[in-house]
This record gives structure tokens, sequence and C-alpha cells, in this order.
């Protein structure tokens, strides 16, 4: 397949060239944070290190990590960097205030940010003759606004569908022969289907593309896709603290997500030391956004486990690859599509006037995510009466959703019913099999 890139000159970039733009925008990033983010600026006096020991991406290392507790620390304003009357956006992630990230954009960092979409989306093979069908989120989720501003860039013809409503998606599919589907590919999963319960085959439906993230995904799952919608399926890599989807993308080679780095410079570290692993090592993942203006993430570790890659791409892309994130060094869970952590469950039980004593069960079906959460009743709430359980399981369920934006199917069990080894109850049980 002949290859478009969206930006040649950067995607074809040779590594040394691409060093050097690296280089000079981490110089004046740092100058940029030290003088406008206090907090960073802290981290950085307590680290000894002043803005002019930066100078290349060689020095990257001497500057301190951020992590999600410092987001935490300084929620809301407090990693800003730019006037509040200069920034045109936020997004969030769900959680409480704690666990809660959001993110500012000025008019300048949304362009860069629809910039990699858009590069995720010509990588796909489409241009302004496609229409784009976007089935993420929309909302403060990053998903619908990220691929729906790539999608304009490139000039598609944009359906701002939003996730769910099934028959919908599926009548305009259809009806206006979208050729690129965005969404989460267990959603993707769940439309391919549909379809097919429909009656539909393969060759009926007229989409030849799907960019899918937000969540693991196999290559068993890639190739269920495929065959169900009759498309090729790219992977997107992002979260919320960089700015959301196109942080990487895959190309026509499917083998790892080109990492826009002339925005977002990769590291892998040692998770526990810190240490800077050599390319090929397995490690977690840190980001340092290097032109973004309102919330400029230094060495930020995004938690995901993953290797990085070097290796000449047969697109032709010189941009650095990553693996597919082959897991987590925190407890957080991906369930369709949304993060969750336990302690967000903890937190609902608690205000609710349970004990934490719970049990979350993931599973996936038919590609779709399945999501239980088993809380023991305490002997105050004890009742054998059928309505009664099914009331305080529905009054429950409603909490965790507003908490997490998905709906769990909550059961009540027996006081000390949960399993507990070493005294220690297992809190999540997870069957689903996703590396
Ligand atoms: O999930 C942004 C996004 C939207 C990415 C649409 C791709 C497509 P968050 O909700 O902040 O942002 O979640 C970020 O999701 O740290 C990974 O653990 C996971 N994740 C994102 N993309 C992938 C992927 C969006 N392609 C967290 N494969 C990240 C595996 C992914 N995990």
């Amino acid at each position: 397949m002949a290859q478009n890139y969206y930006q040649k000159e950067i995607e074809t970039m040779p590594a040394e060239e691409m060093k050097k733009l690296q280089s000079e925008k981490l110089v004046k990033q740092v100058k940029h944070v030290y003088e406008n983010v206090e907090y960073y600026r802290n981290l950085m006096d307590e680290k000894g290190v002043k803005p002019e020991d930066i100078t290349g991406i060689e020095d990257l290392h001497k500057l301190p990590f951020l992590s999600k507790a410092d987001l935490r620390d300084a929620y809301p304003y407090g990693l800003l960097a730019k006037p509040l009357s200069e920034c045109v956006r936020i997004h969030s992630t769900s959680g409480t205030t704690g666990r809660r990230v959001v993110a500012f954009y000025t008019q300048h960092d949304v362009d860069l940010w629809e910039d990699c979409c858009a590069r995720a989306i010509v990588a796909a093979g489409c241009d302004n003759e496609d229409v784009c069908q976007v089935a993420y989120g929309y909302g403060l989720f990053t998903g619908g606004a990220g691929l729906h501003g790539g999608s304009h860039k490139v000039g598609s013809l944009t359906l701002p569908m939003s996730s769910g409503n099934t028959e919908r998606q599926i009548q305009f599919m259809m009806d206006l022969k979208a050729t690129l589907l965005c969404c989460t590919p267990s959603y993707a999963a769940y439309i391919g289907e549909s379809l097919k319960e429909q009656g539909y085959k393969p060759e009926d439906i007229p989409l030849k593309a799907g960019i899918f993230g937000a969540e693991p995904w196999t290559d068993e799952m890639r190739h269920n896709i495929e065959e169900t919608l009759g498309i090729k399926a790219y992977d997107i890599y992002g979260l919320t603290e960089t700015s959301g989807p196109g942080v990487a993308f895959e190309c026509c080679e499917q083998t790892g997500m080109h990492i826009n780095e002339d925005h977002f410079y990769a590291e892998i570290i040692d998770p526990e030391t810190g240490e800077v692993l050599p390319e090929g090592s397995k490690g977690e993942l840190v980001f340092t956004a290097l032109d973004k203006e309102a919330f400029p993430l230094l060495r930020y570790r995004t938690r995901d486990i993953c290797v990085l890659s070097r290796e000449k791409c047969s697109c032709g892309r010189t941009l650095v690859k990553m693996a597919k994130p082959m897991g987590r060094t925190d407890d957080m869970l991906i369930i369709r599509g949304v993060n969750v952590f336990p302690s967000q469950i903890e937190a609902v039980l608690l205000k609710e006037g349970y004990e934490p004593n719970y049990q979350i069960v993931v599973d996936r079906v038919s590609n779709n995510d399945t999501f239980e959460v088993n809380v023991e009743m305490t002997p105050e709430k004890f009742t054998d009466k059928v309505s009664d359980i099914l009331a305080m399981e529905k009054s429950l369920a409603n909490a965790m959703k507003i908490m997490l934006g998905i709906n769990p199917s909550v059961h009540l069990v027996a006081p000390k019913s949960i399993a507990r080894s070493e005294g220690k109850a297992v809190r999540v049980v997870d069957k689903r099999k996703l590396i």
C-alpha cells in the first residue's frame, strides 16, 4: 500500500535531526515550566537542577519525575503553566478528587494534539475522501474530541457519534458509508457482533479501517475485529495527562506504535530505581511533553509497562515505536475503556455506609468486558428480604456509576463470605487474558 503521511518531514525525519529538534524544544520547555510552575520549580530546586543545566535531551535524566501523586497534590491548578485566560479547554478522567486528572489546553495545545491524531488517521490510509465515524465517548474523556479534531484536520467527513446507541451507529455507518471507525476495541467488537447478528457480511460493510485504543487488546482480538468488519484495525495510544489519544499510533506494518516524539519524548525506566534503561528493555514508560503550553508535564511516569524500539519500519516513518503496553505498575484496571481504581470502589462503599469488604470480578465475554462488584453486607444492613437487597444493589450500582462513569453489576453477599488469603481479601479478580 502506498504510504501517505500527514506531516512527512517530521514523520520521516532522520534520528539526528529529530534529536536536535527535541533538544531545542526541551531547553525552552524546561525554562517555561521553571518560570511558571511553582510546584515543579520546587522539585527542581530540591534536586539542585536549574534550567541552565538542561542543554539538550541528553540532560533529561537530571530532571525530577512527576507522578500521579504529584498530580493529586497539585490538583487542580498547581501544574498549570499558562494563565487560565489563555486556556480554551479541559479534559479529565473519572474519579475522586485525588484520582481525577484534569488536563488543560491552550489553542496551541489543541492544535498539536489534533495533528497527532491526524497523523494516526492518515497512517490508517484515510484522507479527505473518507467518512470518519467517531464512536469514542465525547465530553470529558479525550477519545471523542481527539479523533474528532484529527478527522477535521485531515478533512474527512466526521460523524460525531460518541459511544453507545449501537442501532444508531449501525444505521449511520451503513447509510452514510463510514469508511473509518474510531472507538475502543471492545466497542468495535460489539458493533461487529451486532452487524453480524443483523445479517451483514464483512463485504456489505463500507468500513475499510478502524483506529482502536484506550484499553489493552490482544492480536487475537484484532484479527477477530478485522474479520468481522472486513477492515484493517490500527492501535492508538495516549493518556489524558499528555493530552489524549495520538501520543502514539500504528502504521500499516502493525508491529508497534510510532510515538509522536517531536511532541512527546519517551523514556523507559526501572520502576523501582527510576534508572533510565537502554533501548529494548522492558520498564515503565515516561513521557516529557516537549511543546505543550498549559499542562506541560516533564518526565511523567505513566505506570504503563512497555518496550521501545528504533528498528527500521517499512512504512518509512523514523519515529520510535512502542510495543503494546504490557501491564501496569499500579492497580489501575481499564474496564470498557474506562480507568478504574479499586480505591474508587472503596470510597463509594464507605460513603454509602458499607465496610470496604468487596471483590471486583472482571472478565471478557464475546469481546465485551463484564464488571461485577461483590460487596459484603454489614450486620446492620443485613436483610433476607429480596426486594430490599435488590434495591440496595441498585442504589450502590448507581453510586458507582456516578463515580466511575460505567455501570457495574453489584451483588450483595453475606458478611465474611469474600475469600481472604492470609487474612487479606483479594480485591481484584481479572479473568481477561489481555497480554
Ligand atoms: O485512554 C486516551 C485514549 C483515548 C487513548 C482514545 C486511545 C484512544 P486515559 O483515560 O487517561 O486516556 O487512559 C490512559 O489507558 O495509561 C494506558 O494504560 C491505557 N491505554 C490507552 N491506550 C491504550 C492502548 C485514554 N492502545 C491509559 N493499549 C494509559 C493499551 C492503552 N492501553
